[in-house]
């Protein structure tokens, strides 16, 4: 006889945690799911292929390596299949490319961040932000329904949040990712600075200041890639992470649309603070596809403290 109350699955998957938890639309869980195979198979795609230039560059004039071309592949691959995909914005692409106008979400993405590591064999990952409609320019990161991010490291996580709280989940040698930890926390103080984009102390008094006063009793962790330096955040509940302007990159290097603005969104969903040094990442218009900001992201009175440096 089948019986009247489904039983819980014997494994806590991302599916799963979706449906019954984060209570997600229907359509916007399937996105995720996909979003997450794909991440699947870029990690695959890690391990087994070759590495190299592909011999064409990106919209900010950067050399793709193959690597970065086939996991953009991917990642367009799974969005187009999913059929909930208006349109997406990638740092592979010079401008925002429409898959169907009528369908429900838009989606912004860097599918291999810091993947000039992937020679020296660091952890690298992928970002990705999803909002509601067709439209990206003229919103602001606050509006995104869900944001998140791949890393791939000695293991494989995927955290996602879609406005109640951060899950991280581990993918399993049977390829689905189970759940690792739910609400993920950032303490008000921080211990540990992750300070990108460091030449721009010497052109940047406000940057030297807080490099001055994280080097007086805080501990450096800077890997170079984004993600795995945000997840060390998330991860070990504390810690900062910059990245502002100096005389090469006046606005700092990383992107709004596809780096800043998914991980303001987790990091002030786990109780941290974001700044681009006057007011929150979520509250900064999007103007266009490679518009770049100056970012401050972490614990909450470490990231008070250094916005104050900044401005002094
Ligand atoms: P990418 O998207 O081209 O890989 O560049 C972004 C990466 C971030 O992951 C990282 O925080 C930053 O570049 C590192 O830059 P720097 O070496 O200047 O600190
Ligand atoms: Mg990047």
């Amino acid at each position: 006889m089948v019986s009247a109350t489904p039983r819980p699955p014997t494994r806590s998957t991302l599916n799963w945690h979706l449906r019954t938890r984060a209570k997600a639309p229907d359509a916007l869980r399937h996105l995720l799911v996909d979003i997450s195979r794909a991440g699947r198979d870029i990690r695959y795609a890690i391990q087994t292929s070759e590495g190299g230039l592909s011999g064409g560059s990106n919209q900010f004039g950067e050399k793709q390596l193959k690597l970065d071309v086939l996991a953009d592949q991917l990642m367009e691959h799974y969005l187009r299949e999913s059929g909930s995909v208006a349109c997406f914005c990638s740092e592979e692409h010079d401008d925002i490319v429409e898959i169907d106008p009528k369908a429900p979400y838009s989606v912004v993405f860097d599918p291999l961040d810091g993947s000039s590591l992937v020679d020296v064999n660091f952890a690298i990952g992928s970002i990705f932000g999803i909002y509601k409609g067709s439209e990206i320019i003229g919103r602001t990161p606050r509006e995104q329904v869900a944001a998140g991010y791949i890393l791939y490291g000695p293991r494989t996580i995927f955290v996602y949040s879609t406005g109640d709280g951060v899950h991280a989940f581990l993918l399993s040698d049977i390829g689905e990712f189970i759940l690792l930890q739910e609400h993920l926390g950032i303490g008000d103080t921080a211990k540990n600075f992750s300070p990108g984009n460091l030449s721009a102390i010497h052109d940047n008094p406000g940057y030297k200041r807080a490099l001055d006063h994280w080097l007086e009793a805080m501990t450096l962790r800077y890997s170079g890639c984004m993600v795995a330096d945000i997840h060390h955040i998330l991860s070990k509940g504390q810690g900062i992470f910059s990245n502002v302007g100096g005389a090469k990159y006046p606005q700092g290097k990383l992107r709004l649309i596809f780096e800043c603005g998914p991980f303001a969104y987790l990091i002030e969903q786990a109780g941290g603070a974001s700044s681009d040094g006057k007011v929150s990442l979520l509250d900064t218009t999007i103007t266009a596809c490679g518009q770049r900001t100056p970012i401050v992201v972490g614990s909450k009175k470490e990231v008070e403290t250094v916005v104050k440096l900044l401005g002094k």
